[in-house]
């Protein structure tokens, strides 16, 4: 394994630095897997330096197979809410699959405070933090996974690992990555391949194969009926959903169809509109795009070449479905690149009802 050390002696600096401050671990809202796995690394690691660490999360996932993860890798989550800080000086944060400062993550209002540190694969850290001695950055894009990041950095601090560490490790890199298709890199199959050995493979599969709800099923249902398809391009809009997890689900799905190289799902909670996008094409910029599509409206997006995310704050006039056939136009006229005037397809149904 590539012994990346510079990454590792920044993380151990920051350690250091904490002292008698209380340690904070944050994952991005909602965590996915690779957020739970690296924040419940990070814990380990930061109790090999002798520091007790708190894992906290703003809003519980929905999903199923995430709520699982935390059960059965016993992870110890607390909501942002509940706690208490009195002085921003006795404190320090990791922020883990995120940034301080990013869109995805709710912050304390005494966060990140003078003392952080963000390990992330995605987002683009704040420049202003090169100069500041106390941000710590471990930033790196090419990797499919946080969590891979994460085991890289027990394996080159020869921290022992949990059997129900290394199964939510290497299981956010397999969801993160969807089975090292999207975005994986050597790394990934590197501490994939070397955690495997330690993974607890009845664990694994409890986390595969999840029951899921009545209501999961109708979701599913009216999402499938109202996909619509032009040539290699979907889209669908949802309706009412529980939050980002679920047009994100559906996206990937959609994308599983054949001949569908682009897929756009949108749906929405009160007062949040939220659009996921994918692309099976190597070189699709998601990340891009999502960006031309939420322009000029109250919103946050960002993504990689094949996925991306965001979500678009609603009003209380605004309505939700005439936002999103108007991003779904915006898509239609840049994916298939059609000129100012020309008409947009309507599509046919993917299903029929
Ligand atoms: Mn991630």
């Amino acid at each position: 394994m590539t012994v990346k050390d510079s990454k590792t002696e920044k993380v151990k600096k920051f350690l250091n630095l904490v002292g008698k401050r209380r340690l904070w671990i944050q994952t991005h809202d909602i965590p996915d897997p690779d957020a739970l796995a690296s924040a419940e690394a990070f814990r380990v690691i930061a109790r090999h330096f002798g520091i007790t660490a708190r894992i906290v999360i703003n809003g519980f996932p929905v999903r199923r197979e995430n709520n699982a993860l935390i059960k059965e890798c016993k992870i110890h989550a607390h909501s942002i809410d509940a706690i208490k800080i009195r002085s921003a000086k006795r404190s320090a944060w990791v922020f883990v699959d995120c940034l301080p400062g990013g869109g995805n993550v709710t912050l304390h209002p005494l966060a990140p405070g003078d003392l952080f540190l963000a390990i992330d694969h995605h987002g683009r850290p704040d420049d202003t933090w090169k100069t500041n001695p106390k941000a710590f950055v471990v930033a790196d894009p090419d990797v499919g996974a946080t969590a891979t990041m994460l085991g890289k950095l027990l394996l080159n601090l020869k921290i022992p690992v949990s059997p129900r560490l290394a199964s939510a490790i290497t299981y956010a890199i397999i969801t993160d990555t969807q089975d090292f298709s999207r975005g994986a890199s050597k790394d990934d199959l590197e501490v994939y391949g070397t955690l495997f050995f330690q993974t607890n493979q009845k664990i694994i599969s409890r986390l595969r194969n999840t029951t899921k709800s009545r209501s999961y099923f109708q979701t599913v249902y009216k999402s499938l009926v109202n996909t619509y398809t032009y040539r290699h391009v979907s889209w669908v809009f949802i309706g009412k959903v529980d939050g980002r997890e679920f047009p994100a689900e559906m996206a990937d799905f959609i994308l599983s169809c054949e001949r569908i190289t682009w897929s756009l799902a949108l749906g929405h909670t009160p007062h949040r509109l939220y659009i996921s996008l994918r692309s099976s094409q190597p070189n699709a910029q998601c990340g891009q795009i999502i960006q031309k599509l939420v322009k000029n409206y109250n919103s946050t997006a960002g993504g990689h070449n094949q996925f991306a995310g965001g979500f678009i704050l609603l009003d209380v006039s605004d309505n939700p479905e005439i936002i999103s056939a108007l991003l779904i136009k915006r898509f239609l006229r840049l994916i298939l690149r059609l000129p100012k005037y020309a008409e947009i397809p309507m599509g046919t149904s993917l299903v029929s009802k």
